[in-house]
């Protein structure tokens, strides 16, 4: 087995090459090959040492398939030592993501290029862990306290440009990288560039009160979480320590990450949602259609917000609804929405405005004729949906794809509305569109598997994390909401109050808690689906006696100022005692004896009733695997990824 670490001699420089696809990440062998190249270099007739990488970008971290396995030597923090200690002057040349153990290689070199296009940075902290190969330790030294908590607490990447600012890397490159680096390598020797090694450099001048300041600031954003304080005090340690020492405290730290429930959860969901892209049975090289333009039906809430999805990719939409005055209002939101992300930096004017140019709007039909995918987000009224789609069947160009946003509308009957329905296919997003990553993507029984695979690809582009259901009444997500919501009515007539529920799951990790869920949603939703049901249908009237009394007493939720709470006018919830004294009527009228009710018991109910339905939901093969429901549940409902997600978290215990 030939090693992933090349090693060359190009006049006097050694080029040590990692080829290692798909990210160059540092497997054994990566490591094993580092070590002997590095090894190498310091005996034979090179004057410098080159480290680059191929394929599409540089080393972007530590092989996360390896985690949870008995590491292998060498050890990646001693092997980047041996690198720091080269006795010939090491450059990192770097392209693509340096991330992680990646980022932390280049920082054990002595002298750092990239390309402009290149970003590095410290992820680890999203899978609940911290930099554990030097990255606490060399970053402060090199760009100070505050700059190396930034980038190592918020896990995101920055543009090369940013870490030249920051001092972490020395010289942008211009053309190709190998050459250009070479070349480098060979003037930082003729001009008698030292060998500067970072854990010789001092921690520039910072507050001491800084560490208790940030730690106090992330209390508030990370609650509960482990590495962002461990961070925190790994960067301290490196602030106040001999390099060595604070090389033991990030270890110390790092294996105190690595070992919790909370990593093995957010290590879980990285793979998870790479694998939710993968539809067993579909050939990876099926064709996808081209999808150049999108229609959109419907301009309310979830139309606007599809519609902005699609342009904030590039995609051109064009927006129907039924009267100008319709179109201009949901033409408005989009306004307002963009409006709304400019303000709070997400988007640049410039951005904005390019989006917004992409959206046209029509109240004709006609207008469609010659988009590759329409996406109708009218409200869940099933004969409405049937009629659309026998429009859009005699619109829309042969070979589009006819999309339903709907949350539980039955996918095959609406496809047999129309003549094509193997181009039929639900697309589900999460309100509100623009922001939830969540897609469910609903395969008819007649769906076509390009359809399918076009749809998987198209989600990607417009940045969603798709998951695949099969066709039952609320597919994944919205299913296992129907056995949890009434577990959090049973529990208020049992005796917990609105706020104990919510207080119990949102401790636990919930986003949001149940009763503030269906506020936010809006209670007479769910009422009048229920009066469109036989009491049979609507089943145990334990279920929602609460929420009927509520709308019936005009408490709609936030939309009207008052739900299972009442709402001040900045929509700021507080219990309210008319609200107790509703669910102690109901519960004596349905006989329920009201009791003590733990926050224990809370959560493991809420949580079983998830769990007991994911089950009937892989059993019947709706999803396709438990990892695509922790997906579902992560993205589309405020589970926390720390957990893992509810089958993940069920595992574990
Ligand atoms: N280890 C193993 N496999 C990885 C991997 C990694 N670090 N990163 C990606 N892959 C696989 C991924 O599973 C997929 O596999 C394929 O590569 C393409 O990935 C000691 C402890 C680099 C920005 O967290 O952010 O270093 O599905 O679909 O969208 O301090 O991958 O094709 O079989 O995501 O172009 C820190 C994680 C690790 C980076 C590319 N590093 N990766 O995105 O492709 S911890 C990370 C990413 C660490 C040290 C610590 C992204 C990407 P398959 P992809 P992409």
């Amino acid at each position: 087995m030939s090693s992933p670490v090349s090693y060359e001699l190009e006049g006097n420089i050694g080029v040590i090459s990692v080829d290692s696809p798909p990210v160059n990440a540092l497997s054994h062998a990566v490591r094993q090959g580092l070590l002997e190249a590095i090894t190498t270099a310091q005996s034979d007739a090179s004057e410098a040492i080159v480290i680059i990488c191929a394929g599409r970008t540089f080393i972007a971290g530590a092989d996360i398939t390896e985690f949870g396995k008995p590491m292998q030597s060498p050890w990646l923090p001693e092997l980047l030592d041996t690198i720091e200690a080269s006795s010939k002057l090491v450059v990192a040349a770097i392209h693509g993501t340096a991330l992680g153990g990646g980022f932390e290689t280049a920082l054990a070199a002595h002298y750092r290029c990239a390309l402009p296009s290149a970003k590095v940075g410290f992820p680890e902290v999203k899978l609940g862990l911290l930099p554990g190969a030097g990255g606490t330790q060399r970053t402060p030294r090199l760009a100070g306290v505050q700059a190396a908590l930034d980038l190592i607490t918020s896990g995101a990447p920055i543009s090369a440009g940013l870490a030249e600012k920051a001092g972490l890397i020395d010289k942008m490159i211009d053309g190709d990288l190998r050459e250009a680096a070479i070349g480098w390598a060979g003037e930082l020797i003729a001009d008698g560039a030292p060998i500067r090694r970072s854990s010789e450099q001092v921690v520039p001048e910072h507050e001491a009160t800084l560490f208790d300041e940030y730690r106090a600031g992330l209390a508030r954003r990370t609650r509960g979480q482990i590495a962002p304080a461990n961070i925190v005090s790994a960067v301290e340690a490196a602030a106040t320590l001999p390099f060595e020492e604070g090389m033991a405290v990030e270890r110390k730290l790092f294996m105190e990450c690595m070992d919790s429930s909370q990593s093995a959860g957010m290590r879980h969901i990285f793979f998870a949602e790479r694998q939710a892209s993968k539809i067993d049975g579909l050939a990876k090289e099926t064709p996808k259609r081209a999808v150049a333009s999108v229609g959109i039906i419907g301009g309310g809430t979830m139309g606007g917000g599809i519609a902005m999805s699609f342009a904030n990719a590039g995609i051109p939409v064009t927006m129907i609804e039924i009267s100008d005055e319709a179109l201009q209002r949901g033409l408005s939101i989009i306004e307002r929405n963009y409006a709304g992300s400019v303000k709070r930096g997400k988007l640049s004017e410039e951005k904005a405005a390019a989006c917004r140019a992409l959206i046209s709007g029509s109240v004709d039909y006609a207008a469609l004729a010659d988009v590759d995918l329409v996406v109708e987000a009218v409200f869940e009224d099933p004969d409405l949906k049937k009629k659309i789609f026998g429009w859009l069947d005699t619109v829309c160009k042969p070979g589009a794809i006819l999309a339903t946003n709907t949350s539980y509308q039955d996918v095959d009957e609406i496809a047999a509305a129309t003549s094509r329905p193997e181009d039929v296919i639900g697309m589900h997003f999460f309100s509100p569109a623009h922001i939830m990553k969540l897609l469910e993507v609903v395969r008819g029984e007649k769906t076509a598997d390009d359809v399918l695979a076009t749809v998987m690809a198209l989600a990607k582009k417009i940045r969603k994390v798709a998951v695949v259901s099969g066709v039952c009444y609320g597919f994944i997500g919205n299913r296992m909401l129907r056995p949890y919501a009434k577990t959090a009515q049973l529990l208020l007539l049992e005796g917990a109050s609105p706020q104990q529920v919510d207080s119990a799951m949102e401790a636990w990790g919930m986003a949001m808690g149940p009763m503030r869920v269906f506020d936010l949603a809006g209670l007479d939703i769910g009422y009048t689906a229920r009066k469109a049901l036989s009491d049979e249908q609507k089943g145990d009237p334990k279920s929602y006696r609460v929420p009927d009394l509520l709308v019936e007493a005009g408490r709609l939720g936030q939309k009207s100022g008052a739900g299972f709470y009442a709402y001040d006018d900045n929509r700021r919830p507080s219990p309210d005692p008319a609200v107790d004294e509703m669910i102690a009527t109901a519960a004596a009228d349905l006989g329920v004896e009201r009791r003590e009710v733990s926050d224990e018991e809370i959560v493991e109910r809420l949580i079983s009733s998830l769990v007991d339905e994911g089950h009937k939901i892989l059993d019947e093969g709706i999803a396709q695997r438990s990892s695509d429901i922790d997906i579902v549940y992560i993205y589309g409902y405020g589970f926390p990824a720390s957990r893992g997600g509810p089958m993940f978290y069920a595992d574990q215990q």
